[in-house]
């Protein structure tokens, strides 16, 4: 059998499940020092004056600097996605210098000789606030006698997309179905909070940060704090989630940098669990209207789709690119006539919105699969019968749709019967008539999610026509060493995914080398020197390929290695395990024994150089469509709103795998995240504008306590767009599941008179849903 395929255990996880491990916050420099960020308490104020002597005179305390002090120094946090011509980017100093804009907001900070000093001097920082109006709500921003949030107004951006004749399409239409959903802010909360290291030996900078994307952070922050590229490393040792929220250049990385250079010492900062959800970029914050119009039996006319997205206070790395995400994912899988996106990124005075795992894609997936159930409903169809009804066929692929991508290739049909069989779809139908009829206070709710998604962010062309301001390449470089091991670099930057395991299992296979034989080195810049790093699940399908390339390559060198010792063409050698051998004889030679060869370079090919080894730099031609079908059964007690999900069915296709037990971890990881979504998190603000889900007591994320035992499996429709065949899975589960959950819940509740429950359906809102029904 060939390692890929194989369900191996994680490679890494030995070192990481038993702290074996380097975590930033375990890192010591001589002379470190620690930093303390006082934060405004305010969602909207200018600053009128802010003194740091009492902290700078406390015991223990090295320095303490306010926005002034460092402005001319601090630069401007990037926004690399401006998504139209007609963006707004602000001015976003790392340390508020004249106001603040989201209660969270860095406006002094404090270096001290332990965390505790730092900390208590906060408390010594005067600062004066002269309050302004918070600005909360997306529709009343824009409305011209709203409070700016910016001088330039609380307007980001506007984009509009149209696609077939939308007016005819609606024109006359047997049905339209006509929907308000809000996509609630959620909070990122990997296991690992932020932390960062900044050391300097007075003419270069190491840089260690809890990052996704050690390569771009460093291209970033040479370009911010002006320190040259090429004295700059930055390292993102172990990483213990990010799940996007560590896909961005912060304040905190800036800063830490700028303190070590004024003070030529090395300073450490690790945030504290509600320093975290004020002040990490949060996700989603969107207020969606969608109309769909059909003909009678269901078939899909038109699509129209007019989105507020909450920026937030500032735009961070990638903010506004986020809902654009979506804007060719809300057709999905289905075939339209006609389609329209429109946009606006609106600033509110609230933290700022990025990415979080999904991106723009859970947002469109929820619209569409919400309101195909709700065209069911019209028309007394079964869920499922609608969407087939209108899904692009195994046969049509490749197709290219009403927005404008071509899905290279698919198989919704399969997926979906194999997920129906595992469900026991008609079983549960019968149970939920049954449940009905008695009038059980316990109803059941089926939900069903087809979903597809664009990831496997690359091609660079595509990138750029997305106004997206950086590539979508990936790197990797292939060593065999003298003693017949393999060392692969790669440009991904894992903080989770097992790319140390799936890396060893692509190159034992394209080298015929064992699994155990090959090791990953990943995220420092200055020994992995090209990179695009990780997100969008990106990462096999263009960082795995560039592994399999450069392997490739390594092995073509070795080929030619082993012709030159075998006295034979090239041509004339068959690889097989490791080994090429002369065809129709039994003289051979081993990967390895090239390895050694090449090494003692005694006798090289004529222009060969003393070393076996290559690099590869992948760029695909598309993006990358895994599909899936995701189904739920919940049981709703409706007499106090608790929804429980009974039972979760998965079927998923990713192409290729290569290797199932990772497939099957991040597909469960990226459904308890949906259920999250749907049933459990928010983050709330009060009028003011203050965050009151500060602290995970008061922001709740589901524990295993809280989730059934998951089904998956999967169908295998391999991509077209790469030579592995793969799709990307990071973040398909987190995609397919809040639809499915809400679907279910609603249908529940549909013969109660609900037709939506805001997410997330918190018992309280069921119920509140049912009275409403009731009434
Ligand atoms: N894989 C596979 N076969 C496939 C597809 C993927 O074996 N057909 C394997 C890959 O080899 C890799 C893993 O699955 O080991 C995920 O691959 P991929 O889909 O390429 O996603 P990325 O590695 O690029 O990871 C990014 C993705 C994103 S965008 C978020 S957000 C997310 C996620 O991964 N954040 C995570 N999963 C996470 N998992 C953990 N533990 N922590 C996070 O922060």
């Amino acid at each position: 059998m060939t390692e890929v395929g194989k369900a191996r255990k994680r490679k890494e996880d030995a070192r990481l499940l038993t702290g074996r491990t380097r975590w930033t916050d375990n890192l010591r420099q001589p002379g470190m020092l620690h930093v303390a960020f006082l934060r405004s308490p305010m969602a909207h104020a200018r600053i009128t004056r802010v003194d740091v002597t009492g902290a700078r005179e406390l015991p223990g305390v090295f320095a303490a600097f306010t926005g002034q002090d460092v402005a001319d120094e601090q630069g401007s946090l990037p926004c690399a996605w401006p998504v139209s011509e007609d963006i707004v980017i602000p001015e976003h100093p790392p340390m508020a210098v004249s106001e603040v804009r989201y209660a969270g907001e860095i406006v002094a900070c404090v270096v001290a000789t332990d965390r505790y000093r730092a900390a208590d001097a906060l408390e010594a920082i005067e600062v004066d606030y002269e309050p302004l109006p918070p600005v909360l709500d997306l529709e009343a921003a824009l409305a011209p006698d709203s409070p700016k949030v910016h001088e330039a107004g609380n307007q980001a951006f506007s984009v509009k997309i149209t696609s077939g004749d939308v007016e005819g399409a609606f024109r006359d239409a047997p049905v339209v179905i006509d929907r308000t959903y809000v996509q609630q802010r959620l909070i990122g909360a990997a296991m690992e909070p932020r932390a960062v290291l900044a050391a300097t030996d007075g003419d270069s900078y190491t840089l260690w940060t809890s990052t996704q994307i050690p390569h771009v952070l460093r291209v970033m922050l040479a370009m911010v704090t002006g320190i040259p590229e090429h004295q700059l490393r930055v390292i993102a040792p172990d990483v213990g989630g990010g799940f996007g929220t560590k896909l961005q250049v912060t304040a905190e990385e800036v800063l830490c940098l700028l303190l070590s250079r004024r003070l030529g010492k090395a300073v450490k900062w690790t945030e504290s669990r509600s320093e975290g959800n004020m002040a990490v970029h949060q996700g989603r914050g969107q207020l969606q209207h969608v109309r769909l119009a059909a003909e009678a039996d269901g078939r899909i006319r038109g699509l129209q789709v007019d989105l507020l997205a909450d920026m937030g206070a500032y735009l961070m790395l990638v903010t506004p690119g986020i809902p654009m995400l979506g804007a060719t994912m809300f057709n999905a899988i289905y075939k339209m006539d006609a389609y329209e996106f429109a946009c606006k990124g609106v600033f509110t005075t609230k933290t700022p919105t990025d990415a979080y795992r999904g991106a723009g894609r859970p947002e469109a997936t929820f619209a569409i699969e919400r309101i195909m159930d709700e065209l069911a409903a019209e028309l007394r169809l079964d869920p499922i019968e609608v969407r087939r009804r209108n899904w692009i066929k195994h046969e049509e692929f490749p197709y290219t749709t009403i927005a404008g991508l071509t899905y290279d290739s698919g198989n919704y049909e399969a997926a979906t019967d194999r997920a129906l069989q595992l469900f026991g779809y008609d079983k549960l139908r019968a149970e939920q008539a049954d449940r009905r009829d008695r009038g059980d206070p316990v109803q059941l709710g089926i939900g069903v999610s087809t979903f597809t998604e664009m990831c496997g962010l690359a091609p660079s062309r595509m990138l750029g026509e997305a106004n997206y301001g950086a590539g979508g390449w990936e790197h990797a470089s292939v060593r065999m060493l003298p003693t017949g091991k393999v060392e692969v670099v790669t440009g991904t930057s894992p903080h989770g995914q097992g790319h140390v395991t799936s890396w060893s299992q692509i190159a034992a296979d394209a080298l015929g080398v064992p699994f155990e034989d090959v090791t990953v080195v990943h995220g420092d810049t200055a020994i992995s020197h090209k990179g695009m790093d990780t997100y969008g699940s990106r990462s096999l399908v263009v960082g795995g390929v560039a592994v399999l390339q450069a392997c490739e390559k390594v092995r073509e060198k070795a080929r030619r290695l082993a012709a030159h010792l075998l006295e034979c063409a090239p041509d004339d050698l068959e690889f097989a395990g490791g080994a090429f051998t002369v065809k129709g004889t039994d003289s051979r030679t081993t990967i390895q024994e090239l390895a050694l060869a090449a090494f003692a370079a005694h006798n090289l090919p004529e222009g060969a150089e003393a070393r076996l080894d290559s690099d590869a730099t992948f760029d695909p031609v598309n993006y990358s469509f895994p599909h899936g079908t995701h189904l739920a059964a919940v049981e709703v007690d409706t007499e106090t709103g608790q929804v429980r999900v009974r039972s979760y069915v998965a079927v998923d296709d990713v192409g290729t795998v290569i290797n199932p037990l990772i497939v099957e971890g991040q597909v469960h990881g990226g459904i308890a995240q949906g259920i999250g979504q749907a049933l459990y998190e928010e983050a709330v603000y009060d009028a003011e504008g203050n965050l009151l889900t500060a602290t995970l007591a008061d922001y709740l994320v589901p524990s295993a306590a809280d989730l059934p035992d998951f089904v998956t499996d999967r169908t295998e429709t391999p991509a077209t767009s790469n030579p592995l065949g793969a799709k990307g899975v990071g973040e398909a589960g987190t995609i397919a599941s809040t639809p499915a959950v809400v679907n279910a819940i609603v249908d529940a509740l549909r013969p109660h008179g609900v037709r939506d429950v805001p997410m997330p359906c918190t018992p309280e809102r069921v119920w509140r849903a049912l009275e409403g029904g009731r009434a």
